[in-house]
């Protein structure tokens, strides 16, 4: 061991360092060093081994006098695990249950399995890495270990593999011991907060029994914390937080902390509360969202909005993320990413086993996804409805999931509201440096049931006897601060009364108003349908041939040294002489010209989606890649010197998380075009949460407007059940009060008008566009350049051969109307029309009628489809035909089946050219 360098100092960093190393790969260190620590792991499995003389070295020249002193390597090696082991395990017997009387005991951490004997106690050590390397009794280092590792804060952060990261985490914890260092003022407020929280619980509790308002009681501490957060984000740069919740605690969160008035809340919950019925169904007060303007203590603004919640426990989350990333576009932060930040509050059942939890922890560090680190809370009340964590999850914790990006991870006694304050203003400050998510695990419990109608002795008797002697939290913290002379007992027993009087005024003020207003509320709720705003007014969507020039130009030009694959030049020399001949404008250009020109109109695009780069069909490729060199060049960022940006994103490989952000971003960005597209159409329902609960209903609930654009790929063309369709009858399904837009386009001009529309009217629709896969090449599916410089969207499409006096009509939408007209085409047919509907919903049927008034006399109609009979458009366009024609639709269709299409091409080619005959012969 005499070669064991020490260098000129105790280098405790280096031995960690080595210690890993050793722990990971032994033979990548010096035989020395290996030997050094196989004692150093005999000694931590310890059988009372003396020392043996070999193994003392001597601190070299150049220490401090008290580090001079000979050193047992035994005993360092044990100081030094017994620091990791608390680093790494000191959470497992820290006290975080407010239940629990006193914190368990890990048995791993017991002076025998760290290697100490009671004699080592007063033995001096070298503290290695911790409190800067200093020297005390073995017995203070434990101490302060236990401290700092084992109080009211569990901290989990060894996962973490940035050194950087983890010393920064120790500089903060250790040499506090983990105690909040707060001013009295900071204390005081905490308490405030704490006690506005609590009786704004039970006067609801005693003023509206029974209903549902999901009580805080027990997690009041989470007031506190949000409050230490709005009062931290000046003097870190925040300007903005984002945040969104779940049921528990919600209405608590509105008022104390977003900002909604008492007054407001109190109507909401007054049984004769009418909504204002012109803005839709609306929604139960603990899913609605706020946004207002919070003045901190010092003056300062910040701006907090709680995004509304459907049931769906962690459906948000992505939502939240979504609007955070344009909101922080919207302040020109999309560097550093500092100005906002996003805050999820979960709940311990759901935050462990809701999968979108992970698919958004995945998106924190993508490129076209992050937000600059979200800070998230759970309320661990340790119950889920009824059911308890050992049937809730097979993980330690419900905050497990969120190792798996390394943030660091803090579990903390909620009783201990001095403790979340200080881990929140922690947590905020890591996140600014770092820009990663952070996660505090708030212990605490549910005071009362599920909500207001559940008993929860029927499932937790013992638990709820406990409870019912639990002290109340402010009432804890107010006798420490007491003790600590921060506090007299008569202002603590002020801070109740005062507070419960001002909302007892509130309220008789609120019922006052309500007794004067009731008839005109009446009135109101007699009088309206909700019907929101729609319009087939054409929108200016056709641009000028110099102007769609010079864009069909920069898409196709690349610069001069770009080493382009020769396939995708031959494509854009292609494309740019069908331009020039005006005419064979392929789908990919029509898409491509709509994004070029809105960028010429200074409109921002964003696409995002799994492989939309280069498009799941090849059709796109809005990245071009350097053959020599990987460089890559978007020609849609080429378009002009000033255009704003064009954005578009791989994204990783989810539905649910990658919509709901993209949704989320629509709602905050209006001004941007916003489009995701799924790789398959099919695959859709993986978002199905967010396309129910968000895209087709949230006008109507929160009277929230998106203007996103869903490009799901469809089409019948013998690739398999899941590759075929995007399942359009469950959109039309979905589709009333003009909630929606649904799209099945057959050109690509119709494309290129309809997503120029979406930015072009005064109103927004989420619009859901059936998007082709062989059309993206169908040599008749094709444009003119005219098409694009006069045209404008058509909601139906008129047979363009306009057959004189067919006497039957066919009516189709996507794809399949080319193979009609190829049969038509081939087999001479004259009398028929095809008739195309583009826009399924709103359906246009002024438009449709007047179409029909150019064919007097035709006696058959058909539904035409691809789809098996239960889905498609057939069960939405029967009914609307019938009453338009007077005659029942005939139907030409696969017959109804339980999945969307047959796994064998030849059948499928069997069953389409059936059909397609079928409509002309039925
Ligand atoms: C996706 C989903 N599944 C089921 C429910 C029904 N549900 C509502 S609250 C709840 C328990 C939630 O437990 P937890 O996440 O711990 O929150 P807590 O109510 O304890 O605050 C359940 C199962 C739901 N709202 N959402
Ligand atoms: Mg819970």
């Amino acid at each position: 061991m005499k070669n064991l360098s020490f260098a000129n100092r105790w280098n405790a960093d280096l031995i960690d360092q080595y210690y890993e190393s050793w722990l990971r790969q032994p033979e990548s260190l010096e035989p020395d060093w290996r030997a050094f620590f196989e004692g150093f792991e005999l000694g931590q499995t310890r059988t009372d081994a003396a020392p043996s003389a070999t193994a003392t070295a001597t601190m070299p020249s150049g220490v401090s006098p008290e580090t001079t002193a000979p050193v047992d390597p035994i005993l360092q090696a044990r100081v030094i695990g017994a620091i990791y082991a608390y680093r790494g395990i000191g959470h497992t017997q820290a006290h975080l249950n407010p239940l629990q009387i006193q914190a368990p005991q890990n048995p791993r951490l017991t002076l025998d399995r760290l290697g100490f004997t009671p004699a080592d106690l007063d033995r001096p050590c070298f503290t290695g890495n911790f409190l800067q390397g200093g020297v005390m009794t073995v017995r203070e280092l434990l101490r302060r270990l236990h401290e700092t590792y084992c109080g009211s804060v569990g901290i989990e952060y060894l996962h973490i593999q940035d050194t950087k990261r983890r010393r920064w985490l120790q500089a903060r914890l250790e040499p506090t011991s983990a105690k909040p260092a707060l001013s009295r003022e900071e204390k005081l407020r905490a308490l405030r907060k704490i006690s506005e929280a609590e009786t704004f619980e039970q006067f609801l509790h005693t003023r509206y029994v029974g209903q549902k308002r999901f009580s805080l009681e027990g997690g009041e501490t989470i007031i506190a914390a949000l409050d230490a957060l709005t009062e931290r984000c000046p003097q870190s740069g925040v300007e903005e937080i984002v945040m969104g919740m779940a049921h528990r605690g919600r209405l608590n969160v509105l008022v104390n902390i977003v900002g909604k008035s008492y007054d407001y809340l109190f109507r909401e919950f007054s049984t004769n509360y009418i909504p204002d019925t012109t803005h839709g169904d609306g929604d139960v007060k603990y899913h609605l969202g706020y946004e207002a303007d919070q003045t901190t203590s010092t003056g300062k603004k910040v701006h907090i909005g709680l995004a509304a919640n459907p049931s769906h426990l962690e459906a948000v989350d992505p939502v939240v993320q979504g609007k955070a990333r344009a909101r922080l576009r919207r302040r020109e932060d999309m560097v550093e990413r500092k100005k906002v930040v996003p805050v999820l509050i979960h709940g311990d059942a759901a935050f462990i086993a809701q999968g979108v939890v992970a698919e958004v922890f995945n998106l924190s560090r993508l490129e076209g996804y992050r937000t600059g680190g979200t800070l998230h809370f759970v309320i661990n009340n340790q119950i889920g409805f009824t059911t308890e964590p050992k049937d809730a999850r097979s993980s330690m914790y419900c905050s497990d999931i969120a190792k798996m990006i390394e943030a660091p991870i803090f579990h903390v006694n909620g009783d201990d509201p001095l403790a979340m304050v200080m881990v929140t203003q922690l947590a905020l400050d890591y996140r600014q440096a770092f820009g990663d998510d952070v996660v505090i695990d708030m212990f605490c419990y549910r005071r009362h049931g599920h909500n207001e109608g559940d008993e929860p002795g029927f499932t937790q008797p013992t638990l709820y006897r406990l409870l019912a002697q639990h002290p109340y939290i402010s009432q804890t913290l107010a006798k420490r601060l007491i003790a600590d002379g921060d506090l007299t007992e008569e202002q603590a027993a002020q801070l109740h009364a005062q507070f419960q009087q001002s909302l007892d005024e509130i309220l008789t003020r609120v019922r006052k108003d309500e007794d004067a207003t009731k008839e005109e509320r009446q009135k109101k709720a007699r009088s309206g349908g909700f019907r929101p705003y729609y319009s087939f007014e054409a929108a200016p969507t056709a641009v000028t041939r110099e102007n769609l020039e010079r864009v069909a130009r920069s898409l196709t030009t690349i610069p001069d040294n770009f080493n382009l694959n020769p396939k995708i030049r031959r494509q854009l020399e292609t494309k740019w002489e069908n331009f020039q001949k005006g005419e064979g404008l392929d789908w990919g250009m029509g898409e491509a010209l709509a994004f070029g020109t809105l960028l010429q109109e200074n409109i921002p695009v964003r696409l995002s989606g799994q492989d939309v780069e280069r498009g799941t069909f090849s059709h796109r490729h809005a990245v071009l890649y350097d053959m020599t060199n990987r460089a890559p060049y978007v020609p849609l960022q080429n378009i002009s010197p000033n255009q704003p940006r064009f954005c578009v994103h791989n994204s990783s490989l989810s539905e649910y998380a990658i919509l709901g952000f993209d949704y989320g971003y629509s709602l905050d960005y209006p001004e941007m075009l916003c489009l995701w597209e799924a790789q398959f159409g099919d695959f859709a329902n993986g978002a199905q949460v967010i396309i129910d609960q968000f895209i087709t209903s949230s006008e109507s609930k929160w009277q929230h407007n998106s203007g996103i654009v869903l490009l799901l790929p469809h089409g019948y063309e013998g690739q398999g059940p899941e590759h075929s369709s995007g399942r359009v009858e469950r959109f039309l399904q979905a589709c009333a009060e003009n909630n929606i837009q649904v799209c099945n386009l057959t050109t690509p001009a119709q494309l290129f008008h309809a997503l120029r529309r979406q930015m072009k009217r005064n109103f927004r629709k989420p619009l859901i566009i059936m998007s082709p896969k062989s059309l993206l090449r169908h040599k008749d599916c094709v444009s003119r350049v005219s098409d694009f410089t006069d045209g404008r969207f058509q909601e139906i499409l008129d047979d363009p051969t306009t057959p004189k006096s067919p006497k039957r009509l066919i009516f189709c939408s996507g794809k399949v109307y080319y193979d009609l007209n190829a049969l038509r085409t081939e087999s001479n047919i004259r009398n028929t029309a095809i008739i195309r509907v583009e826009q399924f919903y709103p359906l246009n049927t002024e438009l449709l009628q007047g179409i029909l008034k150019n064919y007097a006399g035709f006696e058959k109609i058909v539904w035409c489809q691809e789809e098996p009979r239960n889905m498609g458009g057939w069960t939405f366009m029967a009914p609307i035909l019938e009453q338009i024609t007077g005659i029942k639709p005939i139907y030409a269709g696969r017959k109804a089946s339980a999945s969307p299409a047959c796994g064998s091409v030849n059948i499928h080619k069997i069953e389409q050219d059936a059909l397609v005959e079928h409509s002309f012969n039925a």
